[in-house]
């Protein structure tokens, strides 16, 4: 055969794919499905980094495995298009989105084509099309219809020189990612789609066995979630005819409280303020409205607390102590009911504020040695004992909790209660680049839904689309756009200028993937009995909370709604690790981050495939070298020639067992996503060949050259004609088995130390076990008392040594 020519072979495969349309696979028809989904990428950059690619190779390297394996593998490519990262990199290249986007996703496309993905390019979802976002928006109407979406106010991160809204991850340190301004919180009035409702089954739902996702995600949502079971308890403002509620998930230390802290947005202060008080809190009120959210949500943490009495006290139902009552900042809002009882001295920040203000700190909780007065006492002892608390004296904290709140319920003044950290999701945006919420604001009959048959509602054209009024969405300046007829009383009325957060068009797009060509349903019933739910899915761990809840959450709903016959939406989920380039951290500041062109065009799309698979486990990430690349080259050309040399002869003895223990072991490790140690056995076998100075069997090159197909797909095609084979070989070849029998008959010799001196051997079969290693050492009459002997410590590598360690 000829040399290897990594750069003609794979722009001849391209071409043939292409032409051949092998990777679109019959939807319909095709037997044994496997749905391999990725996270679409957000076109918002001129082209694609070598982040983004290790990504998507490590998934197409699943789906082509899984084709192998004869599954039927549907693996779409889409673009998450509309959003404020988009618009954002248009304002920054002063281009019109409209036109700078499909621009990147015509580059983003041409370069996962030159990688070699397995993608159905005639499935392409862009969120941005209104064949798309007609159903994005037939969503929205869906969850209105059902109640699941409510109109509300809510506080959001305010730039007060940009003049608009900001995500929490544009907020760097308090200060505008974009201008530097010190971002404020403001309430605006926006729509809320009531993920809450779902709270507990998306949390019981990760601890079925239902789902396979790594263990990781799962925690990250269960703590997003975060359920925490606890009580309220209402505290009676003296004097007033106001009731003051606290959510506590610690009752039992109810008559250690001390005060009664409010947010300073709770809604009782105007209320029950005491004159002289309003001037000091209205500048408290005003100070704090000027934080941002994330700044408000860790305020007290390492700082100390901060706060202004309102005059008034509130009772004690547990003692009918009088309690004075404050607003704090670290009381927030959104949680529990705003409202806290403050115990100093079992809570840090209750402590500290306690101690500011002279407060008294009446320990409830009893600990054996605890004598420290100069903090909360906050830890949980097995002996720890309730004092200072009436009858409840004597017993055990979680047993005080329960009969408290039951006493307090008997009193009517308190109820069992469970929050949970997850908000309502907000998705109005102030912004241009999106789709519009489809709303007609009637004065007559208020907010309607958009009559599903007129769907879309486009996203009109507009020149000057940058966001500028305080808070008002680039779309209100649209007149034609903003003027529409009440579809409930015919009158005129206004359409909603916000347009909905990203975050719901990437919600579904895995459900629209088979079936883009329907244009008269989101999702054609039968195609989503048949791909859905998703089999793998693979993508970065920083969407774990957004992307994955809302998608998990909108999936759950639609089911509810009859509209889908399943209510988790991902199988299994997997998240990729991250690379660094050098040692560092990729980043636009660093000016280290590189796309794959440059290498590409060196070494070729197999070589830069198998380099990343090969730098370190998929799901941890590596470090990226330039080096690096080189030797997988020369590798692949050393199996390039393997292959061309291939004799028919037949195989036994070490060299069966040898293939099928790489077979063995490669099928393990890319079922497991471990695709360096799989591409180390593939490296390790070809090097054994090329030891023993014999050809490699035909059987020897079609197995290695079938294995490296996912890894290497343009090499593995071209060596498949080499060997003779009907292309293509994701259309022909079947990814070999192994035979268990022959993997045992290979056999390694284990050198045996004691303090690493060497004693002698073993013989056992590859990937022995260790206590497999150690029955063969107590069967060698040389070697037993080696054994017998007491070892401070073993330390053993598999197939290579044991060394007992007898001194320190
Ligand atoms: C009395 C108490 C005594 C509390 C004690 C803690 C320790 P987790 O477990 O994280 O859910 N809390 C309630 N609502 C709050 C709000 N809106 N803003 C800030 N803090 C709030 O935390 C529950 C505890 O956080 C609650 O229990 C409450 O303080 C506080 F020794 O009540 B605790
Ligand atoms: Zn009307």
């Amino acid at each position: 055969a000829a040399d290897y020519d990594a750069l003609a072979i794979e722009k001849k495969w391209q071409a043939v794919w292409r032409d051949r349309e092998t990777n679109k696979v019959d939807l319909k028809n095709g037997p044994n499905p496997f749905y391999n989904l990725m996270m679409f990428p957000y076109p918002s950059a001129d082209g694609l980094h070598i982040g983004n690619i290790y990504a998507f190779s490590g998934a197409d390297i699943q789906g082509r495995f899984q084709r192998l394996r004869g599954h039927t593998v549907f693996e779409p490519i889409g673009f998450d298009a509309f959003g404020i990262n988009a618009e954002n990199f248009a304002i920054k290249s002063g281009t019109h989105p409209a036109e700078l986007i499909p621009r990147n996703i015509a580059n983003f496309s041409r370069q996962l084509s030159a990688m070699g993905m397995m993608y159905d390019w005639s499935r392409v979802v862009d969120t941005t099309q209104p064949a798309y976002y007609r159903w994005t928006q037939w969503i929205f109407v869906q969850l209105f219809k059902a109640g699941l979406v409510e109109r509300r106010t809510g506080p959001v991160n305010w730039c007060p020189v940009d003049k608009t809204v900001l995500s929490n991850e544009q907020v760097v340190d308090g200060h505008c990612e974009r201008c530097g301004a010190r971002v404020e919180t403001r309430n605006l009035a926006q729509w809320f789609l009531r993920i809450t409702d779902y709270a507990d089954r998306l949390l019981a739902n990760l601890d079925e066995d239902q789902l396979d996702w790594a263990a990781s995600t799962k925690m990250i949502q269960k703590n997003w979630i975060g359920r925490s079971d606890g009580a309220k308890i209402t505290f009676t403002v003296k004097d007033h005819d106001v009731e003051l509620r606290v959510f506590t998930t610690r009752a039992e230390t109810a008559f250690g409280a001390s005060f009664i802290a409010l947010a300073s947005e709770h809604p009782a202060i105007d209320q029950i303020i005491a004159a002289e008080r309003i001037a000091e809190v209205a500048a408290l009120r005003d100070r704090l409205r000027r934080k941002d959210v994330v700044s408000r949500r860790i305020a007290g943490v390492g700082k100390d607390p901060e706060g202004a009495p309102l005059g008034c006290t509130a009772t004690n139902p547990l003692t009918g102590e009088e309690l004075p009552v404050f607003v704090t900042d670290y009381v927030l809002h959104e949680t529990g009911t705003g409202a806290v009882m403050g115990v100093p001295a079992h809570d840090d920040r209750d402590f500290r504020f306690a101690k500011m203000r002279s407060l008294p700190i009446r320990p409830v909780i009893q600990t054996p040695g605890n004598t420290d007065a100069e903090e909360a006492y906050t830890a949980v002892h097995p002996d720890d004992r309730i004092i200072n608390s009436d009858t409840f004296d004597g017993l055990s904290p979680v047993e005080a909790r329960v009969k408290i709140i039951a006493h307090l319920t008997t009193l009517g003044q308190g109820v069992a209660s469970t929050t949970y950290k997850l908000k309502d999701w907000c998705i109005s945006r102030q912004r241009y680049w999106g789709p519009p919420i489809p709303i007609i604001y009637c004065d007559t009959c208020g907010p309607q839904a958009v009559p599903e048959d007129d769907l879309p509602v486009e996203l009109p054209d507009l020149p000057d689309f940058e966001a500028k009024n305080d808070g008002i969405s680039p779309l209100s300046g649209a007149q034609e756009f903003v003027a529409a007829t009440c579809p409930t009383c015919g009158q005129p009325a206004q359409r909603e200028v916000d347009v909905s957060d990203t975050f719901l068009d990437s919600a579904w797009y895995f459900l629209r993937y088979p079936s883009t060509t329907d244009d008269t349903a989101p999702f054609d019933p039968d195609m989503t009995r048949k791909w859905l739910p998703v089999d793998l899915y693979i993508g970065g761990q920083e969407h774990a909370v957004l992307h994955l809840m809302y998608a998990r959450f909108v999936t759950m709903a639609l089911s509810d709604l009859g509209k889908l016959p399943f209510e988790e939406p991902f199988l299994r989920f997997r998240p990729h690790g991250m690379i660094v380039k050098d040692g560092q951290k990729m980043s636009k500041s660093k000016g280290n981050v590189v796309g794959p062109d440059d290498y590409l065009g060196r070494f070729g799309a197999d070589a830069l495939r198998c380099y990343l698979m090969f730098m370190g486990p998929f799901t941890e990430g590596g470090d990226f070298q330039e080096s690096g690349i080189i030797g997988i080259t020369r590798f692949l050309r050393r199996l390039w020639g393997q292959v061309g040399a291939a004799q028919p002869a037949t195989i036994s003895g070490d060299d069966l067992a040898k293939l099928h223990n790489t077979i063995r072991q490669v099928t393990q490790d890319v079922v497991a996503l471990r695709y360096n140690t799989a591409i180390a056995a593939l490296m390790e076998l070809s090097s054994a060949i090329r030891a023993r100075k014999r050809a490699a069997t035909r059987e020897e090159a079609t197995a290695l050259v079938i294995m490296l197909a996912p890894f290497a797909p343009h090499f593995a095609e071209e060596a498949w004609t080499v060997l003779g084979e009907q292309s293509s070989i994701f259309e022909h070849a079947c990814w070999p088995s192994y035979d268990a029998a022959f993997c045992v008959n290979e056999t390694v010799n284990v050198v045996v130390q004691v303090d690493g001196k060497r004693r002698g051997s073993v013989q056992v079969a590859r990937g022995a076990a260790e206590d497999m290693v150690r029955t063969a050492i107590r069967a060698d009459q040389k070697l037993v008392a080696i054994e017998a002997a007491t070892a401070q410590k073993v330390v053993f590598v598999p197939d290579k040594i044991i060394n007992y360690v007898t001194c320190r």
